[in-house]
């Protein structure tokens, strides 16, 4: 298939533009390179050396043969460039992974919340318009997030997407499927969510045929083809706004830094790995909906851990220290989460937990680049409120 690969630069992006060109796809990876830009801004470096994409593609081309395209393009602001771009290059499956996607960079100032909805809304949007002009009929796949459902402790696991429902009417009780309702904790969870609404429309209204997944924290670095050379390895963010949590606990382990939960650490949240996570892509990618049907939801997780049990974790493995700060965010401190997975479990999705020993792996990759850590970094600093501002400690 010929895929267009939107935000092929980024964490997961980049590792799913190399799989699909494994498994003999013709990939192009579209991307404004905004990630790079955002590092710029905040003076933080991924903790592995990133070459530049135009080099990344060439080293793939020299292992393998095989060639990955790259395109310069914003897709919030060139709505033209796109439509032709698309009108160009016909691609038969468009993977959506452009979006400004970290809670805390989301969260840091107004204009951070203005740029994360402008960018996010807007590409999504102006991709949706662009597909059904140019009558591209290629099937959507879109990274969303669990976070689209909030974590509120109601006992009953989440479903894939949608929730039955029986609403009373004059005529008696009648049930009903509705997107799951949505609870978004941050502003960058929150444009997943309108998201959610902008493809329900574009399906119903003209037919798109669009799969959302509605991914967990990924955690790990490599893949099978990241690890394959040096220079195509994935970016790895360690830093207070970009790194997620459990692969934020290895570095901090890694350079003698006491593991930063927030809070209690009683929070739950669903997780997996970055293997898993291309692999899901793949797997998406095989199953499209037709045209007319509703908008495909999957989750993408294969595990749920409380923070906690993951420092405890990360301490016992390496001995590390564990610090419980005050919490930057405003989300529940305690919370249980039970995630319905079956879909991609169906489609042969064998997952990498945990348990299989790969945690030490990326202890080791941070032990290699700690040079390049910067301590001052590491604290989450960005507040959820201007009072919870006040509260967080900047650790010197
Ligand atoms: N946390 C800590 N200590 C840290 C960092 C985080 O205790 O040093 C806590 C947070 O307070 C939060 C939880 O760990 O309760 C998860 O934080 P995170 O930064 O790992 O994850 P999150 O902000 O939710 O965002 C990440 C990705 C995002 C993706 C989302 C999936 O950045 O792109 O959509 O995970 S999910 O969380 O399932 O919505």
């Amino acid at each position: 298939m010929r895929i267009a690969v939107l935000g092929g630069d980024g964490f997961v992006g980049w590792p799913t533009a190399l799989h699909l060109s494994n498994l003999g796809h013709d990939v192009h990876i579209v991307d404004n390179l905004s990630r790079r830009w955002i590092d710029t801004e905040l003076g933080v470096q991924s903790l592995t050396p990133m070459d530049s994409i135009q080099e990344r593609c060439r080293i793939w081309h020299q292992q393998t043969g095989r060639k990955i395209h790259f395109h310069l393009l914003n897709l919030a602001t060139e709505y033209e460039r796109l439509k032709q771009w698309l009108a160009d290059t016909r691609p038969e499956a468009v993977i959506h992974f452009a979006e400004q996607r970290a809670a805390p960079y989301s969260m840091k100032t107004d204009r951070h919340k203005v740029y994360t909805v402008n960018n996010n809304t807007n590409a999504t949007h102006n991709l949706l318009a662009a597909l059904v002009e140019t009558g591209i009929d290629a099937h959507l796949v879109h990274l969303g997030t669990m976070g689209v459902y909030g974590y509120s402790s109601v006992g009953a696991p989440i479903p894939e997407g949608y929730l039955d429902v029986q609403i009373d009417t004059p005529s008696g009780k009648r049930d009903q499927q509705i997107l799951y309702p949505t609870r978004p904790g941050s502003v960058y969870h929150m444009t997943k969510s309108l998201d959610q609404i902008l493809f329900q429309f574009y399906a119903q209204n003209d037919g798109l045929r669009i799969t959302d997944l509605h991914q967990g924290i990924v955690w790990g670095t490599h893949t099978d083809q990241t690890r394959r050379h040096e220079q195509l390895i994935n970016r790895f963010d360690y830093d207070g706004d970009y790194g997620t949590v459990l692969n934020r606990f290895l570095i901090q382990a890694a350079i003698g830094y006491p593991l930063t939960v927030h809070g209690t650490g009683g929070q739950t949240r669903a997780f997996i790995h970055i293997q898993d996570s291309v692999r899901c892509i793949e797997l998406a990618l095989q199953d499209a909906p037709a045209a007319g049907e509703r908008v495909r939801i999957f989750n993408q997780m294969t595990e749920t851990h409380r923070v906690r049990d993951l420092a405890e974790l990360v301490a016992k493995l390496t001995g590390a220290e564990v610090a419980y700060l005050p919490n930057p965010r405003k989300e529940a401190e305690e919370n249980d989460l039970i995630v319905r997975n079956d879909q991609f479990l169906a489609l042969g999705l064998k997952p990498t937990t945990l348990a299989d020993g790969l945690l030490s792996e990326v202890v080791d990759v941070a032990r290699k680049y700690a040079h390049r850590i910067d301590r001052s970094r590491v604290p989450a600093v960005s507040a959820w409120t201007k009072d919870l501002a006040k509260r967080v400690q900047h650790d010197p």
